[in-house]
């Protein structure tokens, strides 16, 4: 008896400590190009920092010691970094470091396949229609979320569309791990797509996605935007011009399929921030799409609701969504994501934007002045002031429009003040990049948002200057996307040797197969720990920082996917492989 249950204790302390330990090299698992900057940051626990760079049949072809070391100002961790560079010949190779040792690949383009499986995540979630075995694979599904009978909410209704009214707001793309779709985030990810499609339209131009409308005269990333576009369209209230904020279930759906879900979806308060989103996100694809036949006419009427809920927005400037205040008035009772807000200044300099530079209207023209930023800011949904600066960037470097000068003397300086600081912290940081020393880099979809977003901006720094630094500077948070971190994880599925395979997303889990849908982002570290009380029997290993993930899938706040989070991705990649 007593042999027995030390047998078990002994199995339960091995079930719980059992996990194998973590591979000490933390490196890009995905690719590196022949010509860039190459580095790995090795934990103190290899309890070595000298490296050796072996070709897959054993030849030693580089070996060296690490450059410098770092400490990790979260958890106190010391890192060394390794340097090889001076490696240049594409292969696939081994990197070993004590008893550890890694895959490195060494190719041209090696971010092409992250950024055209980014952009393929798009097909897999769509709204509305099968997704069909000849683009999807082993992940094909049938058709759900007609959202043909969608209702109008208490809080949106209007004389023409009062409570209970009926309208068809089909096709869209899910918004993330749940099954709503929120105008905020679509008109960001449509937003941040079409600015890396307009820097880099060559590239995407030859972007093969094998969907459905593969193959006729227009893009692939345009058809499958136009997927979303065509729903964003039918938010808006053609009665008085404003728009929705989002259509959504009153609660969350259960983790079932999509053909699953029975609940009635809503159509709920329209708001200043959704109207204005919707206006500068319309208003830029009027300008993109009039270029392709398929989409002129499309293009016509795009900007036409734009114009239209533009104009609602100027009427109410300081309608917020308030899902409280609603919550306390109306049936039924909403609990979905809010992508609220507390000011629209921010949405009103995008949409001048957009609307002045696809119109020449000198009204759009003076609002955007009004309205000019005063400071750098990483764009994010809630945040959105900086697609409209990056716009006026890139505007300016190929137009000669007098006016676009202006925000150009403005704007310029505060980019690149801002490029510079972040740059000087490479020098010292533990994973060799311009992220992760600063507390606010880990939040919240911080592997998208201040991660890539930080590469997108010098990324623009790049494109603005010509200027290298910036270049491998966007490197380098790609670097940290495909491994370079503390965790180890290749943070896209699909990729890499170290992959996550648990994401919050309905599909992924329901869908009775292993992997989860490729291609998608992981939100990442978030020391808000949000989910906390969500796990049941997971638990977060590790409060540090940088350390707080968790590849389970009811880890909502460092492990769910979003259609935002992999515009970002898809900008950074195709942005950085565009440019090597
Ligand atoms: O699944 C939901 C996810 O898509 C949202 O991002 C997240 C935050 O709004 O909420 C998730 O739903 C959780 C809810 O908020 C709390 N109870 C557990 C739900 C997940 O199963
Ligand atoms: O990305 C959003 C993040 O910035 C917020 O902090 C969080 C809580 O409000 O919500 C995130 O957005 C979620 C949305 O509300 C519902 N769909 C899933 C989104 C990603 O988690």
């Amino acid at each position: 008896m007593k042999k027995l249950s030390v047998i078990l204790a002994c199995s339960l302390v091995m079930m719980a400590g059992c996990k194998p330990k973590d591979n000490p090299i933390k490196l890009n698992q995905v690719g590196f190009y022949p010509q860039a900057e190459k580095t790995a940051s090795i934990e103190d626990d290899a309890r070595t920092n000298e490296a050796a760079l072996l070709t897959m049949d054993g030849k030693v072809v580089w070996e060296g010691k690490a450059v410098r070391e770092a400490v990790s100002p979260w958890s106190g961790k010391t890192r060394h970094i390794i340097d090889f560079s001076e490696v240049t010949e594409p292969g696939e190779y081994l990197l070993r470091v004590g008893e550890s040792v890694r895959k490195v690949y060494i190719r041209n383009h090696a971010l092409a396949e992250v950024a055209q499986a980014g952009m393929k995540a798009y097909y897999l979630q769509r709204c509305g229609c099968p997704i069909e075995e000849q683009y999807a694979g082993e992940y094909a599904r049938e058709a759900a979320h007609f959202d043909t009978c969608v209702m109008v909410h208490p809080s949106a209704a209007s004389e023409s569309r009062p409570a209970g009214y009926v309208f068809a707001s089909p096709y869209g793309w899910y918004d993330a791990g749940d099954y709503n779709k929120y105008i905020i985030n679509s008109g960001f990810t449509i937003g941040m797509l079409l600015l890396g499609y307009e820097a880099d339209y060559m590239y995407y131009g030859a972007m093969a996605l094998n969907i459905p409308e593969s193959g006729n005269d227009v893009p692939d990333i345009l058809d499958e935007i136009a997927y979303n576009l065509r729903w964003m369209q039918t938010m808006q209230d053609p009665e008085d011009g404003g728009v929705y904020h989002k259509l959504t279930t009153p609660n969350f759906e259960g983790f079932v399929m999509p053909i699953d879900c029975h609940q009635q979806r809503y159509a709920v308060q329209k708001s200043a921030p959704a109207a204005l989103d919707f206006a500068a996100t319309l208003a830029m694809a009027a300008r993109v799409y009039k270029a392709y036949p398929e989409y002129a006419t499309e293009a016509e009427n795009m900007l036409r609701q734009a114009e239209r809920a533009y104009a609602w927005a100027v009427r109410n400037p300081n309608v917020l969504y308030d899902q409280e205040g609603n919550n306390s008035k109306y049936e039924p009772q909403i609990s979905t994501g809010m992508y609220n807000d507390s000011t629209s200044w921010d949405e009103f300099f995008w949409a001048s934007t957009e609307l002045y530079i696809t119109t020449g209207q000198q009204s759009y023209l003076e609002q955007a002045k009004a309205f000019m930023p005063k400071r750098f800011r990483l764009p994010t949904w809630g945040d959105i002031e900086w697609l409209g600066a990056y716009e006026w960037l890139q505007y300016a470097s190929f137009t000669d429009d007098v006016n676009a000068q202006e925000f150009v003397e403005k704007l310029r300086p505060m980019l690149f003040t801002y490029l510079d600081d972040q740059l000087g912290k490479v020098s010292t940081s533990c994973y060799q990049m311009p992220y992760g020393n600063d507390p606010t880099d880990f939040c919240w979809g911080g592997n998208a948002e201040i991660c890539c977003g930080r590469g997108i901006a010098m990324l623009y720094g790049y494109r603005l200057s010509g200027d290298p630094r910036y270049l491998t500077g966007a490197l380098q948070t790609a670097n940290y996307i495909l491994g370079q971190n503390a965790t180890g994880y290749c943070f896209v599925t699909g990729l890499g040797q170290k992959q996550v395979m648990h994401p919050h997303q309905r599909i992924s889990s329901a869908d009775g197969i292993d992997a989860p849908l490729p291609g998608f982002l992981a939100g990442g570290p978030n020391p808000g720990q949000h989910d906390k009380e969500s796990l049941g029997a997971y638990k977060y290993e590790s409060d540090f920082p940088d350390e707080s993930y968790l590849d389970v899938e009811p880890s909502y706040a460092s492990n769910e996917i979003a259609i935002n989070w992999n515009a970002y991705l898809v900008h950074l990649m195709a942005g950085v492989d565009a440019a090597f």
